[in-house]
């Protein structure tokens, strides 16, 4: 009897697979006949794009292309197909991933993540939605854990409405970054959940480009709400009449249906757990944001900021739960604080502005922390059972607009770094584990962008330095200032230019408020105009006071007394970043890493380092492991080795294969490893190994003979 996997395992070395290679190309790059080079490998992609084959592998790197249209690949059944099956068996599929990632995890009982990169709009957010469902649907299910699947597939809906946004690049565009820790008892189960957010891009509540909007929910809660709800909330139904609607000048968009999309949104929070107080508190919030952009300055003979009319004012005063003539003062005046007396000092129409702003910004920002925590709250698993946790990684792409600032500098800063986990784990730990381990081997050459993450964030010396030290320079600091310091600093750095290099390294001129940075991914040139409000991310003190009395119950949280206690000077918006990705790359280092690239352009393949990536791949050896553990998985299948191996295990590992036909080219023996070359090698011993876990050795043997 032969098992179904292995029956494609079979097909897969027919002549009638050869034939139609020529059709779909070929499903692992590594297989690629052709020379290393970049035509052939754009070739292959695209022959198997046109035949909708949007995935291809480069050993157990997975490429996607996206296909911006439904295919009928991610159906139950082919996620039952892809249950249990070896990697390579079957054609490539981010379920095939995700599946060898859970069963690696359980019969190694160590951690994973799943790293998902490319660039803005190339399918990563689809792609992570892709892998939870097949862990919420495919794994061992018992009622009570259903909830617990639930709530994770429904904290998507919830977060994309409140996290994305209709970018130039995407009209579902991440801005936010997304780390999902997705835990596992010993049986396997899905038991619990968490979420880590990074740096929600907050500037967009209070501005949004030409052809973008705000974030999704705001569009949701004025298009879908119901009538009692709005005006409860004091809202008109129409986003046309909201100051922060509408600056992008594109409120409906043709692939976005904000009515449905507010019942889910509605139904998934009811699924994770909201009671109807929760939602009223939050959508309150999300109301008062929408009224305060509608709070306008006039100015009196002095130019000082005053009010009008009070009508959008009243509203944010009464969803708030803040006295209506204490937000008033808050937004025309700044409480100032000398030697004993408080002193009032007011805002210029400017001025008070910025104040509002920063206010929306400010509540919007940490409503969406807020979230995530009630939602981390439904998805944790109590129990002390072990476990063990794949963890899901979706960021905000690279991106390049025609103007572009702080926010693109914090997100293409990111996707650096991600980049450089991956060099590390891969590229560079790759070769150095064949030198390590006494293997032959031919160095590849590859680009290192640790420059470019050192330019960004060495301390003392990196552009975030410069700019915390602008930032907390009393005087005259300013955006200018800033870049001024820049040029001083980094001026000969062949990764930064500024307008007086621009011609000599990149042949292209600059204007004088911006530099260049050269990322990995390629040029990006940043405006600084910005810059230092941004970090700073000041938020008045007599405002912070006023919202800690605030009456909504989400407020409150939001704003705690424990701030007021605290003297330090709050850290800057990019050292927080920068440090909370360090503690990102620690918690990624620390797990099994498995890759999905996300292909869409030549310069992808080129930037991503996919070429050096296959160089290494396709000299290199598909699967290694410790004596130890090989001995141990597969010792059952050589009289020799069972059921023990008295000596050396390198020794037990030798005869094994040695009983098992492998050929001189097919592995090699390292310091403390074997390494197999062959992927088709593997899932013969893991083929063998299965069977002799159900069969009788008398059978097994026979079987194997004839497989191999
Ligand atoms: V960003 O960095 O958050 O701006 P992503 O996340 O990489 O970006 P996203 O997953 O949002 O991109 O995909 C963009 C759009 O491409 C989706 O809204 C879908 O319309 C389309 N897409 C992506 N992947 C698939 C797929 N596997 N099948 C069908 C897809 N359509
Ligand atoms: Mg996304």
């Amino acid at each position: 009897m032969i098992k179904k996997g292995k029956v494609k395992l079979g097909q897969l070395d027919l002549e009638g697979a050869l034939i139609a290679r020529d059709r779909v190309g070929i499903q692992d790059f590594v297989l690629l006949d052709s020379h290393n080079s970049e035509t052939a490998f754009l070739e292959n992609l695209k022959k198997r794009f046109t035949e909708d084959l949007i995935y291809t592998y480069i050993g157990t790197l997975l490429i996607s292309v996206n296909p911006y249209k439904n295919l009928d690949i991610y159906a139950k059944k082919q996620m039952d197909l892809y249950m249990g099956v070896n990697f390579f068996e079957l054609p490539p599929h981010i379920y095939a991933l995700a599946d060898n990632a859970y069963h690696t995890m359980l019969s190694e009982a160590n951690n994973h993540f799943i790293l998902i990169s490319g660039e803005s709009g190339a399918g990563k957010t689809e792609a992570s939605k892709k892998i939870l469902q097949y862990y919420a649907v495919s794994c061992p299910s018992s009622t009570l854990l259903d909830t617990v699947r639930d709530r994770m597939l429904m904290s998507n809906p919830v977060l994309e409405a409140f996290g994305n946004a209709k970018t130039m690049k995407n009209d579902n565009s991440s801005r936010f970054g997304k780390y999902m820790d997705i835990q596992f008892d010993c049986q396997g189960d899905a038991v619990g959940g968490h979420i880590l957010s990074y740096l929600l891009e907050k500037s967009r509540v209070v501005h949004q480009n030409h052809g973008e909007r705000n974030f999704h929910i705001f569009y949701q809660l004025v298009e879908g709400g119901e009538e009692d709800l709005l005006r409860h909330l004091g809202l008109e139904k129409d986003t046309k009449h909201y100051c922060y609607l509408v600056q992008g000048e594109c409120s409906s968009v043709s692939s976005i249906n904000d009515k449905n999309d507010w019942k889910t949104v509605k139904n998934a929070l009811s699924v994770i757990d909201f009671d109807t107080t929760d939602t009223e508190h939050l959508f309150g919030i999300i109301a008062s944001v929408l009224h305060l952009g509608n709070v306008h300055f006039e100015g009196d003979s002095k130019g000082y900021a005053f009010l009008n009319s009070n009508a959008a004012l009243r509203w944010v005063s009464k969803l708030l739960g803040v006295h209506v003539q204490v937000l008033h003062e808050a937004l025309t005046f700044r409480k100032i604080e000398a030697k004993s007396e408080q002193v009032l000092s007011p805002f210029t129409v400017d001025h008070a502005i910025y104040a509002r702003d920063a206010l929306a910004k400010a509540i919007y920002d940490r409503a969406f922390n807020w979230l995530v925590n009630k939602i981390n709250e439904s998805l944790e698993n109590k129990d002390s059972n072990r476990k063990t946790v794949i963890g899901l990684l979706d960021i905000y792409g690279f991106e390049v607009f025609t103007v572009n600032s702080f926010e693109q500098f914090c997100i293409n800063y990111c996707n650096e770094k991600l980049q450089q986990l991956f060099i590390q784990l891969t590229l560079k730990a790759e070769q150095e584990e064949y030198e390590s381990e006494g293997i032959e081997w031919e160095p590849v050459q590859f680009f290192n962008n640790k420059i470019i993450c050192d330019l960004v964030e060495e301390k003392h010396r990196g552009i975030i330095s410069v700019l915390d030290e602008e930032c907390v320079r009393p005087g005259d600091a300013t955006d200018l200032t800033f870049l001024e310091k820049l040029e001083e600093k980094m001026g000969n750095h062949p990764h930064f230019v500024t307008h007086k290099l621009a011609d000599k390294k990149t042949r292209k001129s600059l204007e004088r408020g911006d530099f260049r940075l050269l990322h990995y991914a390629g040029e990006v040139t940043y405006c600084v105009v910005g810059f230092i409000d941004k970090n700073n991310d000041l938020l008045y003190r007599n405002i912070k006071d006023m919202m800690r009395l605030s009456k909504n119950p989400i407020i409150q949280q939001c704003f705690p007394n424990s701030e007021r206690d605290s003297r330090r000077r709050p850290e800057t918006v990019a050292t927080q970043f920068k440090n909370s990705l360090l503690r990102l790359t620690e918690i990624l280092t620390a797990k099994e890493p498995w890759y999905f690239d996300e292909v869409l352009v030549r310069h992808q393949v080129k930037y991503l380092g996919l070429m050096e990536h296959l160089r290494v791949r396709r000299a290199g050896f598909a699967y290694r492991r410790k004596y130890e553990v090989f001995l141990q998985r597969y010792k059952a299948l050589c009289p020799a080795t069972w059921p023990h191996w008295r000596g050396v295990p390198a020794d037990g590992v030798e005869a094994l294969v040695q009983h098992l036909g492998y050929q001189p080219d097919e592995y090699k023996m390292g310091r403390t490893k074997i390494f197999i070359r062959y992927a088709k090698t593997l899932f013969a011993i893991e083929d063998a190994f299965e069977i002799c876990k159900h069969e009788l050795a008398t059978r097994l043997q026979a079987k194997y003979k004839g497989y191999r």
